[in-house]
């Protein structure tokens, strides 16, 4: 199986360029759900220890349904599909250059969430038109087992997130340990609590911010992945979440450049317009470099072909 390595701001992507299941035709939705019901012991041989590791995003290359379309992808973690990834699909469109089939410019990717707008700006750098996001509930407060309570915004950037403004440890490379703990007993809270995303969607991501180091940058965050990792990155759609629940509050207006500094101190810049279902539309431009070409090889005999799982 072949596989290319990237990282976004950090954050990796492993696009699998062929040798991935046959998941038929049809709708990109129906293809990834096939995914994610029938192909689990793929996703993780690919994702998980030993070929790959907790933080990676895996990115499947698909015949995409719209024609006009470069690509189609299907984004999936150790865990579960997602329906969309900032820093995967800046990964991804880096990735296609490097193997020639794009060039600087404005494309389209088919997703299973619809097509998406990206601009290829030179080899490394690209921005993404993100789905609508939008914040769904201000300042919901959770009692946290030995911390106490913690308030935050639970949004939607195409992903859910719980945002806490002001992170009650500082938001440093130092305590990556514990902001990790604190973020699962605050999405552990959350759980216990019944506090959901739209339809009873798990919240799966806890995003705490604070003050940047980078003096271009308005916030520092760290953002806690579903499967327990942190990301490396920004993370595009934690900043889209973001950007919501600031323009809600009427603190970031449309057009202006919001500069986020993740956790290991590299950055995104976002802007967004107005969405036309009364949330916003946010556009996500961040750098990716290629790491590996690679053959991932699969031996029946090997114990852990499906990957460590626990
Ligand atoms: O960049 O949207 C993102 C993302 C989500 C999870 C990891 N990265």
């Amino acid at each position: 199986m072949r596989v290319i390595d990237s990282h976004t701001a950090g954050e990796p992507t492993r696009v699998i360029v062929d040798g991935g299941p046959d998941l038929g035709d049809g709708p990109l939705a129906e293809r990834a759900a096939r995914l994610e019901a029938e192909h689990r012991d793929f996703c993780t041989s690919v994702l998980c220890e030993p070929r790959g590791h907790d933080a990676m995003v895996g990115a499947l290359l698909v015949a995409p349904t719209d024609p006009g379309c470069a690509a189609g992808v299907i984004f999936f973690n150790t865990l579960q599909n997602l329906g969309m990834c900032g820093h995967a699909t800046i990964g991804l469109t880096v990735t296609l250059a490097h193997l020639g089939a794009i060039r600087p410019g404005a494309h389209r990717i088919d997703t299973p969430v619809g097509a998406v707008d990206v601009d290829l700006h030179d080899a490394h750098t690209a921005s993404v038109v993100n789905v609508e996001s939008y914040r769904l509930h201000k300042g919901v407060s959770v009692a946290v087992d030995g911390v106490g309570e913690i308030t935050g915004d639970v949004a939607w950037g195409g992903n859910w997130f719980f945002l806490v403004k002001t992170s009650p440890l500082a938001i440093a490379a130092r305590n990556i340990r514990p902001l990790t703990d604190l973020a699962l007993d605050i999405r552990s809270a959350l759980e216990r609590d019944g506090i959901t995303g739209r339809n009873g969607a798990w919240i799966d991501h806890v995003e705490l911010f604070g003050p940047p180091l980078d003096p271009r940058a308005r916030s520092k965050n760290f953002v806690l992945c579903p499967g327990g990792a942190y990301d490396r990155s920004p993370c595009g759609t934690g900043t889209s979440a973001k950007l919501a629940c600031l323009a809600s509050d009427g603190e970031w207006q449309a057009g202006q450049e919001w500069i986020q500094e993740s956790i290991i101190g590299s950055t995104y810049g976002l802007s967004y317009e107005p969405g036309a279902d009364g949330g916003i539309v946010p556009t996500i431009t961040g750098q990716a470099f290629v790491t590996s070409d690679a053959t991932l090889i699969f031996d029946p005999a090997d114990p852990y072909l499906r990957g460590i799982r626990y």
